[in-house]
């Protein structure tokens, strides 16, 4: 007996479990029911008297040193399992970043928002239209290049299906089921075949505006869009217009703000006029209105067109197109507190 509790306190010592399995199926073949020195201790009765005092205390000794072990090596797995896996269940939750809005939509929002204040209303519609939404009915002529299969996606070749190039289709719409006063912008998505470059893409976004009632003037629309400038821009911006053409207004402009960044002096954001083009507007055509059904003898409109990528790009010195649509987390995060 004397030999076999030696041999089994010398397993005991060198033993070291690499896993908490491997600790338990030690603990299972020395003291489960089974286990060796369970096995000792049953023999224990067997032997003589004199014997009893002698391997009673070696046994109690092996007894003591084996649970101590287990003791041990448990507590070591179980404190490097509290470092490694184990979380601080008091410690705060780590916030998760919950993304930010396109600076497309934040440029978009803030226009939206500068004419609902004025009393716009927000019109929407397809963004695959037909050919009298968004040329015939806006006074485009049969020949007019934009028609033309280089500058517009048409679908399935089809000459009357097409993705729109502007949003004035929807105003076309709103014409064509609302009688006057009409006041709206019409923010979204258009489409032209374009090569997609720095400075052209072949999808971006428009917010155009629409204001038809009796009487309204050429003043009317300048006030509106200074009105807008500053909002958007800041109180001291002035305004400019520039004569233009557009088939669906007569007469047309182009819109400058003074550049903010040199306040007009000049500057390579500006190219040194002091200027920046953001809108095209003018006063919608007699053809249009008549197109829509609406009696341009009584009534008289202004309207007004703008890139929001554009505008965005001002805002933030953003100097390519591309970036807007590549979804570059390292470009979106800039915009998380704008
Ligand atoms: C109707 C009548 C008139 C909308 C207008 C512009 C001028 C304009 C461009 C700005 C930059 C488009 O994004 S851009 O390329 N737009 O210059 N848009 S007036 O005129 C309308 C619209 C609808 C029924």
């Amino acid at each position: 007996m004397k030999t076999r509790i030696e041999q089994l306190k010398k397993k005991i010592e060198q033993f070291t479990a690499q896993t908490p399995r491997e600790l338990e199926e030690f603990r299972i073949a020395v003291l489960g029911k089974k286990g060796e020195l369970t096995a000792i201790f049953d023999d224990f009765k067997n032997i003589a008297a004199e014997q009893k005092k002698e391997m009673g205390k070696l046994l109690n000794e092996v007894k003591n040193m084996v649970q101590d072990r287990l003791k041990n090596q448990k507590e070591m797995f179980d404190s490097s399992a509290d470092d490694v896996l184990v979380p601080d269940k008091t410690l705060p939750a780590s916030a998760e970043s919950i993304g930010s809005r396109h600076p497309i939509s934040i440029t978009g929002n803030e226009i939206i928002e500068i004419f609902t204040r004025l009393g716009f209303a927000i019109a929407d519609g397809p963004e695959i239209e037909d050919d009298w939404h968004v040329f015939s009915a806006l006074n485009f002529p049969p020949d007019h290049p934009a028609r033309d299969m280089q500058d517009t996606f048409f679908v399935e070749r089809n000459p009357d299906i097409l993705l729109r190039t502007h949003t004035s289709s929807i105003q076309v719409r709103v014409m064509e089921r609302q009688k006057p006063p009409i006041r709206v912008i019409c923010p979204g998505r258009v489409f032209r075949n374009e090569a997609i470059s720095a400075r052209a893409h072949c999808i971006f976004h428009q917010v155009e505006g629409l204001y038809i009632d009796r009487n309204v003037s050429f003043a009317d629309m300048k006030q509106t869009l200074l009105y807008f400038a500053r909002e958007m821009f800041g109180e001291n911006t002035e305004i400019r217009l520039r004569p233009s053409f557009f088939p669906f207004t007569e007469p047309s402009a182009e819109m400058d703000v003074s550049c903010k960044i040199c306040g007009g002096k000049g500057c390579n954001i500006c190219k040194n006029t002091g200027w920046l083009e953001v809108l095209g507007c003018g006063i919608v055509d007699p053809n249009v209105l008549e197109a829509c059904g609406i009696d341009s003898h009584q009534y008289t409109g202004f309207a007004f067109g703008m890139g929001v990528e554009r505008l965005a790009m001002l805002k933030w010195q953003i100097k390519d197109l591309r970036l807007y649509f590549e979804n570059d987390v390292r470009f979106l995060k800039q915009f998380e507190t704008a």
